[in-house]
């Protein structure tokens, strides 16, 4: 129950306050890491996602199990009956609620089969699942009734896609009073400039959203 620090975490050393810790999984969902999914019928590739930063995101996983951290994770998802997406999200992406793979069912519909979780990163039981309709985690859901009501104060983040809702999330967690930090090697994007960019943001100016480290941080600090 002692605090762990990460010394060379960016932008100056980060606390975990042990048993106030949250490991955040943001949207490890088929839809975008499967080459059938939503995030390939885009035109991206994904197997940069499963290959570079999943086997981090599973370290970071088990490491926070051991150590008893809150688990949550996220996914972008929708009611079947689309009542929760505005019309403006379906009109610059027409694709969401269709099918274009019939193993994937409909695109971030909540419950399709593209909606699971990856497989090495399945939620086990008693670990807190958040539908989210918005890139951030926190528009429209209770994750912070939730965090709150268990004394979370620090938020361990990695998850797909960097500067879309891992990034959202962030800042939206930042401006509710958590502190967060992201592994940058358990985090990933179809777009390598838009990461680093996304990265460097995060830690900029002071920590404006919050910390980075690395994966191997995260496990020590937890150890
Ligand atoms: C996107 C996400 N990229 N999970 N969603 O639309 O980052």
């Amino acid at each position: 129950n002692r605090d762990a620090i990460i010394p060379n975490a960016k932008p100056f050393p980060f606390t975990i306050r042990a048993k106030k810790t949250a490991i955040v999984m943001v949207d490890w969902q088929l839809d975008f890491t499967s080459p059938k999914g939503f995030g390939a019928a885009l035109g991206n590739d994904c197997e940069v996602l499963r290959e570079e930063a999943l086997p981090n995101a599973v370290k970071i996983l088990e490491a926070g199990r051991e150590a008893k951290c809150a688990i949550v994770h996220t996914l972008e998802a929708h009611k079947a009956d689309l009542s929760d997406c505005p019309p403006s999200k379906i009109r610059r992406c027409d694709k969401i609620g269709q099918t274009v793979d019939a193993k994937m069912g409909r695109i971030l519909v909540r419950n399709e089969p593209g909606n699971s979780i990856e497989p090495l990163v399945a939620p086990i039981e008693g670990e807190l699942i958040v539908h989210k309709p918005g890139k951030g985690a926190f528009y429209n859901t209770n994750l912070e009734f939730q965090l709150k009501r268990r004394g979370i104060e620090t938020l361990i983040f990695t998850g797909v896609t960097t500067e879309v809702c891992v990034q959202t999330s962030m800042r939206e967690a930042n401006d509710r009073g958590f502190e967060c930090i992201v592994a940058d090697d358990a985090t990933e994007s179809y777009f390598p400039e838009f990461k680093k960019a996304c990265l460097e943001m995060i830690s900029s100016q002071n920590g404006i959203v919050g910390w980075r480290c690395l994966t191997e941080d995260v496990v020590n600090a937890l150890k």
